[in-house]
């Protein structure tokens, strides 16, 4: 384990304002690349970061899709029909169809192919300032409610409506509509505080929001951008920090930011670019995926996708300017996963090495890395408290249709412990599982299949058994909605688990609301503002990391 003392910010300064030169190439066509004029090179750029950066990086160096530069294409003999080919019908390997799907018409898959046979733009910085003057505080701390206006408000979920840029409040017990919540492009994820009270969002645009769940309405009470692009967003959980920090995991620049918990103010940021775990070679698009917050010390856990070292960030003296960072070389490429029953092991898919990396935060140290199936996809996963295998911890593929689950249990489960003690497998061909979930007080683990290319499987909702590993039913989006099945979340009693049914920009579609146990269809939350809903989150499930 490497360690470091980060002061006041000054490690970022050079990387973050651009001073350290970059090794990317700004000209706009080279020999032999096929033409690009400066309008079409804006497009181009707002496509990749759109819809291609997240998987393939902003330099195009590759991570969980393959590097897309000039010459590794070349290399590969693909010439530009042969990348169309590749963006309209995508591949077997999670590659989405974006021509197939509608999302890119034919010009705009023959402009991103003639991009990307030019070498890839310089992308641009964002400075303190810039990040400062962003943040706006709609609701004083001192101004807002001083107790719950709602007694539901722990079975509040939190919607995310992708593609409108908006999160919808919904009471999971009435399933009212509170509020739609304008949050920002592509909303990736919600986290709440350690209270339950504060909802963050954080967005493709890297803006992080705070919703108080607290208000007769709950609305955001302030917001900020601290980056181009993120995925991750937590706060402080620790006893005596509770809801007093937040950090935002950014892509673009890679970096993480710390934010005061209630009002957002920025106090200080941090690179990520570091050095490859394995080859020990500088990566400067080294972007944080997921974050957890430990519940032994002080910590935060970054997972440091291209570098493959999982980060333990100590915020005990944010006020006083350092953050401590231990450095776990772990594997590449870091990216979701969640929590054992204990909250003592954080489980994340290092998913183009089909592995998952277990880290022991009460030891501070690698506890495991486990081989499983292709491409394994957690979400946070799943944890069962299983008669014969103890408690485990489970995963889908999207390469693959089968779910592993792993022991978690190293001294009353030994023989289980950091192994693949359970497979389970899906019905149909391939996999293209996102997310899995259950509850401690259902018999069930829910499955989705929105990334499978057949259109059957796509709308299906697999029920198994938690204990037997059956699969009990399989569920069907009703015919009269459009949109693919993704995401399952569990109310806060366990008795309903929600479905969003994720549909193109322009077609209203539904939230389903299934009984959890007659697995009935029990209510269709639908109306002209349901867009795009993808990632639910229950308020009391994600504040107690029940999953
Ligand atoms: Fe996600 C979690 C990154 C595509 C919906 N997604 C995460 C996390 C990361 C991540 C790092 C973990 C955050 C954490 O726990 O702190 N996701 C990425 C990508 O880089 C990727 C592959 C491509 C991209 O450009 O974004 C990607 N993700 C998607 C989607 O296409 C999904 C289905 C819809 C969308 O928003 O684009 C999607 N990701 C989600 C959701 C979660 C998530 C709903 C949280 C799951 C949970 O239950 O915690």
């Amino acid at each position: 384990m490497r360690a470091r003392k980060l002061a006041g910010g000054l490690i970022s300064a050079a990387l973050l304002t651009g001073t350290v030169a970059l090794t990317v190439n700004t000209a706009l066509a080279e020999e032999g690349a096929p033409p690009l004029t400066k309008e079409e090179m804006k497009k181009a750029s707002k496509i990749y970061f759109d819809r291609c950066a997240g998987c393939h990086g902003m330099l195009r160096k590759g991570a969980t899709g393959p590097a897309l530069t000039p010459e590794r294409l070349k290399k590969r003999g693909l010439n530009i029909e042969a990348i169309k080919a590749f963006i309209y019908n995508g591949t077997p390997g999670g590659m989405p169809d974006w021509g197939k799907q509608g999302v890119l018409t034919k010009d705009e898959i023959d402009l991103m192919a003639r991009f990307l046979l030019n070498p890839p733009p310089n992308p641009p910085l964002l400075s303190w300032e810039q990040i400062k003057e962003s943040w706006k505080v709609y609701v004083p701390v001192e101004k807002r409610p001083k107790k719950a206006a709602n007694p539901n408000w722990q079975n509040f979920f939190g919607v995310i409506l992708r593609d409108v840029g908006k999160v919808a409040i919904i009471d999971g017990t009435t399933k009212k509509l509170l509020n739609i919540v304008d949050t920002g492009f592509a909303v990736h994820i919600l986290r709440t505080s350690a209270s339950g009270r504060y909802m963050y969002s954080i967005g493709r645009d890297g803006k992080a929001t705070v919703i108080d769940m607290w208000m007769k309405k709950p609305d955001k009470v302030a917001e900020i951008k601290v980056c181009y692009d993120a995925r991750s967003i937590d706060t402080s959980k620790y006893h005596g920090y509770e809801d007093k920090y937040a950090v935002v995991g950014c892509y673009w620049p890679p970096s993480f930011v710390i934010l005061d918990g209630k009002n957002l103010k920025p106090i200080t940021r941090h690179a990520t670019s570091d050095y490859y775990y394995d080859t020990k070679d500088f990566v400067r698009e080294a972007r944080v995926a997921s974050i957890v917050a430990s519940h032994y010390d002080p910590l935060w856990i970054l997972n440091i996708k291209e570098a493959g070292q999982v980060w333990l960030v100590d915020y005990e003296n944010v006020d006083k300017g350092t953050v401590s960072v231990d450095m776990i070389d772990a594997e590449r490429y870091l990216h979701d996963g969640g929590w054992d029953l204990s909250k003592r092991y954080f489980l994340v898919a290092a998913n183009m090495r089909n592995k998952i990396v277990v880290v022991d935060t009460k030891e501070k140290k690698l506890a495991a890395i486990v081989e499983v199936g292709t491409k394994p996809h957690p979400g946070r996963g799943a944890n069962i408290d299983h008669p014969k295998y103890g408690p485990i911890w489970c995963t889908g593929h999207i390469g693959e249709k089968r779910i592993a689950c792993i022991g978690t249990d190293p001294k009353k489960h030994k023989k289980y412990a950091w192994k693949v003690a359970k497979w389970i497998e899906m019905p149909g061909e391939g996999g293209g599982n996102l997310f899995i979930k259950t509850h401690p007080n259902s018999k069930y683990l829910i499955a989705d299949r929105p990334l499978n290319p057949d259109k059957n499987l796509q709308r299906s909702i697999f029920v198994f058994d938690k204990y037997s590993f059956k699969l009990v039913k399989t569920l069907k989006v009703p015919d009269d909605i459009p949109g693919r099945a993704v995401h399952p979340e569990f109310n806060k009693g366990g008795s309903e688990f929600w479905i969003s049914v994720w549909a193109r920009k322009d077609q209203p579609s539904a939230i389903l609301v299934y009984d959890a146990n007659t697995l009935k269809l029990k209510k269709v939350i639908k109306g002209d503002w349901v867009r795009t809903p993808t990632g639910k989150f229950n308020v009391y499930n994600t504040m107690k990391d029940i999953y």
